[in-house]
């Protein structure tokens, strides 16, 4: 284990290195108070949620696919996941929670059903970790979600039961940001869409529009709640149509003022969403991001370091977008020890966003706006290279959380001590 003062002194060789450049270190790190990630509770149970006492996942395009030891399996057992994950990141995270995650104590509650009082305890639990939190409307993994179609769908009974779905996911949001004094942001995602090719594309859309309209119509104050609605290429077995297309949602949120949610899973793989922010924040307040890591499809494998990740947090840093960008995080991945899978894959997010905040932007536009596009490259090329590590290391020491490969020790005590037993 690295002594502190090697911590220090490796950071403070990095420091002047990034000095060079006309970089401040120190800066960036206070910068990063500002990367408050939300933390999806759906990674330490698979998306199962507790409805009831044997909840899995079916269908609606989401798959988690592993089945390694571990999984939580009760609200309590999220809560001691979460704190573990918490305990091991830099920085002040959110909660995120999805509507099958209430505390039902037993009772059989349908979604059309929940209430805040459902979701009180966890909302206490936020006050004690002092975190805000984001939620969700759960629009899958049910009997009326069962023939693919849920806003959009036309058997109007099921229909108006997500819409009312939808409006007391939205109160138990503006009650949950109220009480916390931090403004939570619902994220609204339906599955609907087509397998094989439709004819009526046009009737869907319609009926989800109005849907939307419906859920949306009662009005909170903006720091209590905010909505999101987010779109979706395609999921297995719906890869025809989808109803809630990037199209359809863009247009939604900018003609009535709602976030749109950017999932980097759901584009054709060459489309980059790092490019996109810049484009849709000329239309829309405020963004949601879903950070996430599709491989050939919108697998949803934990979050690394790769490019994509790193031009989505250099678009909110070039730009100052830390207000007006909601970051949230989308992966689930059942195939190795979930724990370490979160941290791992949030501790990547936050890389991310550190070594943009370290990225000597002047010097590029300068460089950019002088024609000077062989020095742009190879200075973009030169960064990839800088101590970014040592900075890293030293920010988690400053922030008491372990440093480097430590946390690897840490998830391996936990899964002895806890994961195993359950
Ligand atoms: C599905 C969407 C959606 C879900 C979560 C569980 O493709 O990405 O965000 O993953 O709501
Ligand atoms: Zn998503």
């Amino acid at each position: 284990m690295r002594t502190p003062e090697l911590i220090k002194q490796a950071y403070d060789l990095a420091k002047a290195q990034y000095a060079d450049l006309g970089i401040d270190t120190e800066a960036a790190i206070k910068i990063m108070k500002a990367v408050n990630i939300s933390l999806h509770c759906w990674q330490t149970d698979d998306v199962g949620g507790f409805e009831t006492p044997d909840s899995t996942l079916s269908g609606g395009g989401i798959q988690a696919t592993g089945n390694y030891p571990g999984k939580a399996r009760n609200i309590s057992e999220v809560k001691a996941d979460l704190e573990k994950v918490m305990s091991l990141l830099p920085g002040k995270q959110r909660l995120n929670l999805h509507a099958i995650y209430g505390d039902f104590q037993g009772e059989k509650v349908d979604r059309n059903e929940i209430e805040p009082k459902h979701f009180q305890s966890w909302i206490d639990w936020c006050k004690t970790q002092e975190i805000g939190m984001d939620f969700n409307a759960s629009c899958f993994s049910h009997p009326r979600a069962a023939d693919g179609y849920t806003l959009s769908s036309k058997n109007e009974e099921n229909r108006r039961f997500w819409v009312e779905h939808v409006k007391r996911c939205r109160e138990i949001s503006a009650e949950t940001g109220k009480q916390l004094g931090s403004p939570c942001v619902h994220n609204t995602w339906i599955p609907d869409g087509s397998k094989d090719t439709p004819i009526d594309r046009n009737g869907y859309r319609e009926l989800l529009k109005k849907s939307l309209d419906e859920a949306f119509e009662t009005e909170y104050p903006k720091d209590y709640m905010k909505d999101a609605v987010e779109s979706k290429l395609f999921g297995i077995g719906v890869e025809s149509m989808t109803v809630g297309s990037h199209d359809f949602y863009l247009g939604y949120a900018i003609q009535n003022n709602t976030l749109i949610c950017l999932d980097n899973g759901h584009f054709h793989p060459t489309e980059q969403v790092g490019d996109k922010i810049s484009a849709v924040l000329q239309f829309v307040d405020e963004i949601l991001l879903h950070l996430t890591r599709p491989i050939r499809w919108d697998s949803d494998h934990v979050v690394t370091l790769n490019e994509d990740i790193q031009l989505i947090a250099s678009e909110v840093m070039r730009n100052n977008f830390l207000d007006r960008v909601n970051i949230g995080l989308d992966f689930f991945d059942a195939s190795i020890n979930r724990i370490g899978a979160y941290v791992t894959g949030t501790r990547a997010a936050q890389k991310a966003f550190l070594i943009a905040a370290l990225e000597p932007k002047a010097k590029l536009i300068d460089l950019e706006e002088a024609g000077k596009n062989f020095e742009r490259l190879a200075l973009l090329e030169e960064l990839k290279t800088m101590p970014f590590g040592a900075v890293w290391d030293y920010y988690c020491l400053l922030e008491k959380v372990p440093v480097g490969t430590d946390y690897i020790d840490e998830i391996q005590q936990y899964e002895l001590e806890i994961l195993s037993k359950r």
